[in-house]
């Protein structure tokens, strides 16, 4: 049954909100239903980025200002919906960011949570917790929340990645501490590769106890995720709405690999068409590999290669793959379930 609709604004009514109103209160049946809505209501729209311009701007950006001087090059992708409050969707952040060869972004460190997906260059670095990584296309970076964090080019190609924040989120607790190193690069402590021999190898130390809530891999390679979707491809089993469709995740525990932002990457036979599906996790989508359409709320955006496109919450989506495709994606879908709120809807399938 509908909830009940907005009462009559009768003059005496008006009159008493008008009194009330100064006194810092106001009635509740006057907007009950703005904010209690039967279904996801949200500024957020379906929206894709062309990667090509999007690079074109990126490197103009190069001659305008260093990346130290900038603290991170990025330019904001922000949702058409939503201008002027750096957000994606409603609930999380999107960037695209420049490092030029020899160039340093400075080490600093925040509680919002960061992920790196490596679009352009290839053996550019970030390092987190004192140890270095080497990032090539595809890869998934993880930066846990108040990790000290700097980025370094010391390749002779620009590096570009998209960065997924959780900023909307922590700005929503009123939550955000952030603070500057005393120096451009932290010291590096740990070997490169080391977090990944120690907890990407199907092992953990034997003594090993949770201390944090992120992965403590922190370099998903693609070579080695893009490995796992061909070896299971061969067993044909496609899931309807998602094709092929795993989840990054935390070795320790198996939950997801970061505190509020949800990672996945999907792989789309050539020819496979999703059946709708729709979710309360409005996702950001990256593809890497193939092209093909979706359909958003009814309205198709055609992609390629690096294009970004945005799914709103509880917006009907199916995916047409003309070759085979693979998309990376990310959502808030861990912080949603954390509280209870996560929603799906597979239509009929
Ligand atoms: C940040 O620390 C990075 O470390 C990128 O590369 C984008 C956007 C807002 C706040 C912090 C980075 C960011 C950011």
């Amino acid at each position: 049954m509908a909830l009940t609709g907005k009462p009559e604004e009768t003059p005496e009514r008006l009159a008493f909100y008008e009194k009330i109103d100064e006194h810092a209160m106001t009635p509740l049946w006057a907007v009950f239903s703005d904010i209690i809505t039967p279904e996801p209501k949200s500024g957020c729209q379906p929206h894709l980025w062309r990667y090509d311009k999007a690079r074109e701007f990126l490197l103009e950006s190069g001659g305008l200002i260093t990346a130290k001087e900038a603290e991170r090059r990025v330019l904001i992708l922000e949702n058409p919906g939503m201008r002027g409050s750096s957000q994606i969707t409603t609930s999380l952040y999107a960037g695209l960011q420049l490092v030029l060869p020899d160039e340093v972004a400075p080490a600093h460190r925040h509680s919002q949570s960061a992920l790196r997906f490596v679009l352009d260059g290839a053996g550019a670095h970030t390092s987190v917790n004192g140890e270095r990584t080497n990032m090539q296309f595809g890869d998934f970076v993880i930066t846990p929340p108040g990790a000290w964090h700097d980025h370094g080019n010391h390749t002779d190609e620009p590096m570009i990645w998209l960065d997924g924040l959780d900023i909307p989120i922590v700005g929503f607790f009123d939550a955000s501490f952030a603070e500057g190193y005393v120096a451009d690069e932290q010291p590096i402590n740990r070997q490169t590769g080391d977090s990944f021999a120690r907890y990407g190898a199907n092992m953990l130390p034997v003594d090993h106890k949770q201390d944090k809530l992120a992965s403590p891999i922190f370099n998903y390679p693609y070579a080695r995720s893009r490995e796992a979707l061909e070896a299971m491809k061969a067993q044909q089993e496609w899931d309807p709405c998602h094709g092929l469709k795993m989840r990054y995740v935390n070795p320790v525990d198996g939950g997801w690999a970061m505190p509020t932002i949800a990672p996945f990457l999907q792989l789309l036979p050539k020819g496979f068409k999703t059946a709708a599906y729709r979710s309360t996790d409005a996702t950001v989508f990256v593809p890497t590999e193939g092209r093909g359409r979706s359909t958003i709320d009814g309205q198709v955006f055609e992609w390629g290669p690096k294009d970004i496109f945005v799914v709103p919450s509880w917006k009907w989506v199916h995916h047409e793959a003309e070759d085979e495709a693979v998309l990376f994606s990310y959502s808030d879908r861990v912080a949603q379930q954390k509280l209870g709120l996560f929603k799906e809807d597979r239509g009929n399938s």
